[in-house]
């Protein structure tokens, strides 16, 4: 398998979290995420990812785009350890977890919607700042009430073993971080924040430790 992946970038640190916890292995192949420029707009890159986005899983023949199919396409493949509970209405509740981070917040704060922010509307940072604060508290106390239901507890999003909602949780994590957003009002978040970064699967893929990251060069 060939990963397209970039260091900085929430989505592919999913993707690398996901590889690692079914222990699968890959060649990274590292693009860069640069206003105006880049690899994602050369059209090589988007005959194989048409939204310009990163990251895309290439197994054989097949493209794979977005990372929530992507870890559900790893999921059927290779289903050990799974990342997903047995029972319909834990799936339900995972893939509700990992959607309120992936489709409700994430996207909200990509390098494309900031650079609009910026550059078309003239927004100064600090009502750019004041957008990406707002967004991802929003989708972490959602989160928080999630994991504060008492429906499922343990170490993490669901119990005690990692699911998508924690490559989820932590990936966002890692973005809502870089940006200076305060989660210190979202105690269950942090809670599993910090045993997902106890596993090599999470630590060792983390963007800091990533070759392509200049402070690794
Ligand atoms: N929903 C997509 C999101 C992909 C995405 O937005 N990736 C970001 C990096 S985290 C990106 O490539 N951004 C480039 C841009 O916004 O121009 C996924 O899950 O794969």
């Amino acid at each position: 398998m060939k990963l397209y992946t970039f260091f900085q970038s929430g989505s592919a640190y999913r993707a690398r979290i996901a590889l690692a916890l079914k222990a699968i292995d890959y060649e990274p192949v590292y693009v860069v995420i640069k206003r105006g420029e880049g690899d994602l707009h050369e059209p090589e890159y988007l005959k194989l990812n048409p939204s310009a986005v990163v990251p895309t899983l290439i197994d054989g023949d097949h493209v794979l785009n977005q990372t929530i199919p992507i870890m559900e396409y790893l999921e059927e493949k290779h289903p050990s350890p799974a990342l997903l509970p047995k029972d319909a209405a834990g799936r339900a509740r995972v893939r509700a977890m990992a959607q309120i981070m992936v489709s409700d917040t994430h996207p909200l704060g990509t390098a494309r919607v900031i650079d609009y922010l910026d550059e078309t509307l003239g927004l100064e940072k600090e009502i750019q700042d004041a957008w990406m604060d707002f967004w991802n508290r929003r989708g972490f106390r959602a989160l928080e009430k999630m994991l504060s239901d008492g429906t499922t507890p343990g170490q993490h999003c669901h119990g005690n073993e990692p699911t998508m909602a924690d490559i989820c949780l932590a990936a966002q994590f890692f973005v809502t971080h870089k940006f200076n957003v305060d989660l210190s009002d979202c105690p269950q978040v942090n809670r599993v924040y910090e045993n997902c970064m106890k596993l090599p699967a999470f630590s060792d893929t983390h963007p800091s430790k990533q070759p392509d990251n200049p402070a690794n060069k």
